[in-house]
């Protein structure tokens, strides 16, 4: 084989490396969680509910020590995914069992509930700010839809507490927990970016790394359509 030949040759299986590289770093930033579909069987006019909770821990899967969402698809399984479809112009429920502890609020801004009037409650307790001056109760995640103008506290779980949950999904029978609850319309169709802003990941850079940056765990997208 000439020189050209076998220099072409190392050129193309090269290449046909990075390709094959390429392909799947691609197919791995590609794997999404499932999409949640409230919008099947959903009954126009009717709100529709939408149950969360929020854990300090997953306790298996690919990231068993990081912090995240979880959604009750309308079957009734704990979905782990962020990505929800709703329908359009519908009030939604929202009932959120958030397990976790206080992470210290960098801004008190976000101890705010603003965007779902006065629909917010903790235990059934109106309330319209958190204030997290301790360390021992507080906010533990936000909630928190920039579009729509949605910004949701979610009050820890004290430090006291002792039969927290680190295993995905919690249960309310068996571990401490508080209960959230409020309401909004999903208005016009749209993907609706929505994130915690507490920088809850935990040994990363000023937490905001892993789980804050991660589909699935921290934040996802409100897929609204008609
Ligand atoms: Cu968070």
């Amino acid at each position: 084989m000439s020189r050209g030949a076998r220099l072409a040759l190392v050129s193309v299986l090269f290449a046909g490396a990075v390709g094959l590289m390429v392909f799947a770093g691609m197919s791995y930033l590609r794997r999404n969680p499932p999409n949640v579909d409230y919008i099947a069987g959903h009954v126009p006019g009717t709100p529709v509910h939408l149950t969360l909770q929020t854990v300090g821990t997953m306790g298996h899967g690919a990231h068993p020590t990081w912090v995240s969402y979880l959604a009750k698809a309308p079957d009734g399984r704990w979905v782990h995914s962020t990505l929800w479809q709703l329908p359009a112009h519908t009030r939604i429920d929202v009932t959120l069992y958030e397990y976790d502890g206080a992470t210290p609020l960098r801004n008190q801004t976000y101890g705010r509930v603003t965007g779902v009037g006065t629909s917010y409650r903790v235990n059934g307790r109106r309330m319209s700010v958190i204030k997290a001056d301790s360390t021992s109760t507080g906010v533990a995640h936000t909630f928190t839809v920039p579009r729509m103008g949605i910004n949701i506290p979610l009050y820890a779980v004290p430090s006291s507490a002792k039969n927290t949950c680190s295993v995905a999904p919690c249960h309310r029978s068996t571990s401490a927990h508080e209960v959230i609850t409020f309401h909004f319309n999903s208005g016009a169709p749209g993907q609706y970016r929505w994130q915690c802003f507490i920088p809850c990941g935990a040994d990363w850079l000023d937490g905001n790394g892993g789980p804050m940056q991660t589909i699935g765990y921290m934040g996802g997208f409100l897929k609204v359509s008609a």
